[in-house]
């Protein structure tokens, strides 16, 4: 048997939705893993406690697969907690539909400009954004320059929401929220940027000044990709079957700016925390969280592990990456009042080690060029500003110099997966093949390294003996031998 609304009584009462079918107020874009185990559950929870027409229609920017498995399933999907001490399964009733922004742009646009919807969420990843990861800036690649010049449908999260503003404001639908809850700086911010800069080209940057607003927010949740244990453990907990089902750790978080123009659901209900600025929760989930668990991939999957978890037994690993939270990551920034940033690390990495969740390293060091900036290299600019050399920032940019190089210590290829594969590897190609060349080759990369950057010579000096270090000794041995 299906998870579907027909089927629910099948389930457990206790892994059963918490609301009945709830009309529509939010679009969420991006309607992966993640969404579907975090704001999708915050938003159950709110409108459980406290009510409201709060339902998500859930936007997939292209995949099929879990438009059609939701569809079949009324929207249903289960989320199971992958707890040491036993795991649960909940089944979410928050959706309100789902969308393909590829198939149906003018689907989504319309949505948009709907009087009902007051929100729109963004999981859309850091590449989404069109942003230069660097500097923040607004990047007009051809694909935005084509939404925006030419009448096609369109094809990237900004041209989609331009598009959808316009006919909003055509539309005289009232205000709205975009929020962002993507792992970017100042996430609400930047998503501001980029659409005033585009509103102003077009006759809608005064209505947007008035009418949007653009919430910040820092989230947080271990989501690993859906695999068949995942869906298997669903069934067995569900009785039925659900091909939308995801996991995620029992730690959940959301700290959100509370300035939604039209209204929100009552998230506060929910566990999250609103507040006026989340800059400083996401300035110290990005350096540290986030910052540590690329460190950990990056040096994992080089020294040939595949998950986090396993990768932080390898030896010399867990030493390592506290002397990088205490020596570069804690004196970077001023952490959120009673937040002890060391002692917020060794929770993190007590929620890496989860033996239950089978996160990927390759996962994690995917889109290194667009994520490095703000998890790594933002600490190690402060440091060098402060006038210290940061060892062990400077180790974990090393690693990713590293594994971008394409093959682990063992022999086995490591797939380089980013949005500037081809410039990376351009790069290295034409550089002699030498940590110096290497060092040389990727700092040159200008969306990434900022000048002060990539003309540090001390920086320079210290990754190329890192690097020098891993191709003499291997990762493990590397990490070993820096600790004695
Ligand atoms: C991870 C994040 O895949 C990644 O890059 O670092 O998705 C991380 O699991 C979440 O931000 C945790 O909140």
């Amino acid at each position: 048997m299906e998870l579907n609304r027909a089927s629910l009584p099948h389930v457990p009462a206790s892994s059963r939705p918490r609301i009945d079918a709830p009309a529509a107020g939010i679009v969420h874009l991006g309607l992966g893993a993640f969404h579907r185990a975090h704001q999708a559950v915050f938003t159950e929870d709110a409108m459980a406690a406290a009510g409201g027409d709060w339902g998500i229609v859930g936007v997939a920017p292209r995949s099929p697969q879990v438009v059609d498995a939701m569809r079949a399933q009324d929207g249903l999907f289960s989320v199971t907690t992958l707890d040491p001490a036993g795991n649960s399964t909940r089944v979410v009733g928050s959706s309100a539909g789902q969308m393909r922004a590829a198939a149906d742009p003018d689907a989504v646009v319309a949505l948009l400009a709907d009087p009902a919807i007051k929100i729109v969420t963004l999981t859309v990843t850091e590449k989404g954004y069109k942003l230069d990861a660097a500097t923040g800036r607004l990047l007009l690649d051809d694909d935005l320059r084509a939404d925006l010049e030419t009448g096609r449908p369109p094809q990237t999260v900004p041209g989609l929401l331009i598009r959808g503003l316009c006919a909003r404001r055509k539309a005289d639908a009232g205000p709205i929220a975009l929020a962002s809850c993507d792992n970017l700086p100042a996430n609400g911010h930047r998503l501001r940027g980029l659409i005033d800069k585009l509103a102003a080209a077009t006759a809608i940057g005064d209505w947007v000044r008035e009418s949007v607003t653009f919430p910040g927010s820092m989230v947080d949740r271990i989501v690993p990709a859906t695999t068949p244990s995942t869906l298997a453990e669903a069934f067995s907990s569900l009785g039925v079957r659900d091909r939308a089902a995801v996991s995620g750790e029992p730690y959940s978080a959301w700290v959100i700016e509370d300035n939604f123009p039209a209204g929100r659901p009552a998230w506060e209900r929910a566990g999250a925390v609103m507040t006026g600025d989340p800059r400083p929760y996401e300035r110290l989930k990005l350096r540290t969280l986030n910052g540590v668990h690329s460190a950990i991939a990056y040096l994992g999957a080089v020294a040939g592990r595949s998950t986090i978890a396993s990768s932080l037994e390898v030896p010399g690993m867990r030493e390592v990456v506290r002397q990088y939270i205490a020596s570069d990551v804690a004196p970077s920034f001023v952490p959120p009042s009673g937040v002890d940033t060391i002692a917020y690390g060794e929770e993190v990495l007590t929620r890496f080690a989860n033996p239950a969740i089978e996160y990927q390293t390759v996962q994690v060091a995917m889109d290194g060029s667009q994520k490095m900036p703000q998890r790594v290299l933002q600490t190690v600019q402060d440091r060098l500003a402060a006038g210290d050399v940061p060892r062990w920032g400077a180790l974990v940019v090393a690693a990713w110099m590293r594994f971008v190089q394409g093959v682990s210590d063992n022999g086995q290829p490591l797939p380089l997966n980013d949005p500037l594969a081809d410039r990376i590897r351009a790069r290295l190609a034409a550089a002699p093949d030498t940590p110096d060349g290497v060092v040389g080759a990727l700092l040159g990369l200008d969306t990434v390294f900022t000048p002060a950057l990539a003309e540090d010579d001390a920086l320079r000096a210290v990754l190329v003996e890192w690097l020098t270090a891993f191709d003499k000794h291997g990762v493990e041995a590397t990490l070993v031998g820096a600790l004695s």
